[in-house]
């Protein structure tokens, strides 16, 4: 173990694992940062029983387990060092990006038998929603509401003005083109809620009309394409607030997010991208250009054939899908042939709560 001076010491000390510092039944902190004293610093500390025991000048001792150290401290090799902080699993550097290509072989994809009865199942498709951005789930009984019971298996379902849930289907009066039978090109949805759905499902119930195929696009791999091509698009693209919008006869909704939104260390984190629902940007005619300029170069990245991953939803076939990340899109279906899919929202968070419970039991 390094010497602990090297260490920051409000660091250190704000891990202290002891009971007096941390509740020992939920492991919750129990003082404020602003108890430590100004001049805190180690008075000694020795290497004992896998164990590094402090003294601090205060006179508080603390005790910490050396494997902990060595996963946890800034300049040790575990997991959450590197300055990478993967530990935000939301962000470009926890995926992998992908084209059309890579999927030649076969989607990621389970059984529903299976993703119910066998918790390794479970964790490899929730494991593929958070690296790939989505998984679909075959044999899913193709009854009323049960895209409901699909979310509920990793998560909670997120309500919206739609409801629980909302049938994708050709209705007589739409207040969104998916309620009809027109194609709808690659787009996140509900790009006008703040925060907004990070999952969305789309679960199949019927699809014996001519066309009605579905398609994703990696949005993270074509943002990471069009940082290459065109870094000041890029650039533009994640400073430039851009109002999204939803109004109907009972909802009025707004929005003003970045179409690439980055994290404090410059990672791709969230896609907006809807062309629907995009609002009237207020900006000076110059920097509406450069706008437009750049907001039309990602769209035509995002249209690329090679980014577009095409597939057909077969009865019992459930689509999960990161909204802040994968574009969906379907073509147009014959107006008078049947398709009805079921659709609802959750959150990445929960997701990433089971996968986390799953994985200590396969730890365990
Ligand atoms: C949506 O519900 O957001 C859609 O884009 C509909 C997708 C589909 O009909 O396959």
């Amino acid at each position: 173990m390094s010497d602990p001076r090297a260490l920051s010491g409000y660091w250190l000390r704000d891990n202290c694992p002891c009971d007096e510092c941390r509740d020992p039944g939920n492991g919750q902190k129990l003082f404020q940062i602003t108890d430590l004293p100004a001049d805190l610093a180690v008075r000694e500390s020795t290497e004992r029983d896998g164990h590094l025991a402090v003294l601090w000048t205060d006179g508080h001792r603390s005790r910490y387990p050396l494997t902990w150290l060595a996963a946890a401290a800034p300049d040790g090799h575990g997991p959450e060092t590197a300055g990478r902080h993967p530990g935000d699993h939301r962000t470009e550097a926890a995926k992998r990006l992908w084209r059309a290509a890579d999927f030649a072989a076969g989607l990621p994809e389970a059984h529903w038998d299976a993703h119910l009865a066998d918790p390794a199942e479970r964790a490899a498709v929730l494991r593929a929603v958070r690296h790939l951005g989505f998984a679909v789930l075959r044999g899913v009984p193709t009854t009323d509401r049960q895209v409901l019971a699909v979310a509920r298996t990793f998560g909670h379902v997120r309500v919206t003005n739609y409801g629980e849930l909302f049938d994708v289907r050709v209705e007589p009066d739409p207040n969104n083109l998916a309620f009809t039978s027109a194609a709808i090109t690659p787009h996140t949805d509900n790009p006008y809620r703040d925060p907004v759905p990070t999952l969305q499902l789309l679960h199949c119930l019927e699809n014996a009309a001519e066309g009605g195929d579905s398609g994703l696009v990696d949005g993270f791999a074509a943002a990471d394409l069009l940082r290459t091509e065109a870094p000041e698009d890029f650039a533009l693209l994640t400073r430039t607030p851009v109002p999204f919008a939803f109004r109907d006869r009972t909802t009025e909704l707004h929005a003003e997010r970045p179409l690439i939104e980055t994290d404090a260390l410059g990672r791709i984190r969230e896609i907006r991208f809807n062309n629907r629902s995009i609002g009237t940007l207020r900006l000076p005619a110059a920097d509406l250009d450069a706008f437009y300029a750049a907001y039309r170069r990602f769209a035509a990245i995002i249209l690329r054939p090679e980014l577009q991953l095409t597939f057909r939803l077969d009865p019992g076939d459930c689509l999960v899908f990161d909204n802040t990340r994968l574009l969906h899109a379907r073509t147009a279906f014959d107006h008078d042939g049947h398709r009805h899919l079921q659709g609802c929202y959750a959150d990445l968070d929960s997701l990433g709560s089971t996968l986390a419970v799953l994985d200590r039991h396969t730890e365990a």
